[in-house]
């Protein structure tokens, strides 16, 4: 069903043009990927997660909702909340990133980011954005933000200007609905909002590499309660270890990708 609705939506819209890439409209498939479980993680049933980071053997998390929406410091193996701020409740949170050492979090509408200390989550500063704010990652100089479009924008980690954009699409045109974000070894991964598919881009030109679907993640006792969509991707680099996640799941799960045969 998440393939219908990112095809549909990208059917209607015209193909857009790529002098820079050499790659062909409608060329080679775009190889899917599939998973394998590794292990499995409790995971709050009442975060809406909208962020999700992993490092130095800690879990971070950004949830959303108006008066609902916080910043957390999760404990990976017993989901234990160790730290958490929440947010004003006029703000819906959305995506976060660590760079250095502070905490960036986004909000949906707001048009407003938050800048925190990594260790206290003591708010240090603001800023603005002119679009909605989604997911948000880095690639070690310049933030990725996405805003629910086909388009990425990069910022600079320090005065938060726009520094250049990426329109992200594959054979069929444009990807949409491009949500949380993952920065993974030169690669952007990208949840697309309400499909159980990530997908794969080269941020040097914003092509698709490839889509990894991940229908299947939950049991039906998993959605006995209310869940909400696939969203959250986090990478431990030092383990190579790859977590995934959704609003209100009861779980979180390290995944390896399995390349198509
Ligand atoms: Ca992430």
């Amino acid at each position: 069903m998440g393939l219908l609705v990112v095809l549909g939506a990208a059917s209607v819209l015209s193909c857009p043009r790529h002098p820079e890439s050499s790659v062909p409209n409608n060329s080679d498939p775009i190889p899917i990927y599939t998973y394998n479980v590794i292990s499995t993680y409790p995971h709050d049933r009442n975060a809406f997660t909208q962020g999700l980071v992993f490092e130095d053997g800690v879990l971070y998390e950004g949830t959303g909702g108006y008066g609902h929406s916080t910043l957390r410091r999760v404990e990976l193996e017993t989901g234990d909340i160790l730290q958490i701020r929440e947010l004003s409740a006029q703000f819906f949170g959305e995506g976060i990133t660590t760079y250095g050492d502070r905490i960036i979090q986004l909000t949906w509408k707001s048009n407003i980011g938050f800048v925190y200390d990594k260790d206290t989550f003591e708010l240090l500063r603001e800023f603005t954005y002119p679009t909605e704010g989604w997911g948000i990652t880095h690639d070690g100089e310049r933030l990725i933000m996405s805003d629910g479009t086909a388009t990425l924008h990069f910022l600079n980690p320090q005065t938060f200007e726009v520094i250049g954009q990426l329109e992200v699409f594959d054979n069929d045109g444009p990807v949409t609905r491009l949500n949380e974000l993952e920065y993974i070894k030169g690669e952007i991964y990208a949840n697309v909002w309400q499909t159980d598919r990530i997908v794969r881009i080269t941020p040097e030109t914003g092509q698709v590499t490839g889509w990894v679907e991940l229908e299947g993640l939950l049991t039906i006792e998993d959605r006995l309660e209310p869940v909400d969509v696939l969203n959250g991707i986090a990478y431990d680099a030092k383990t190579d270890r790859l977590f995934v996640t959704g609003k209100w799941w009861p779980k979180l799960f390290e995944i390896e990708l399995i390349s198509p045969a």
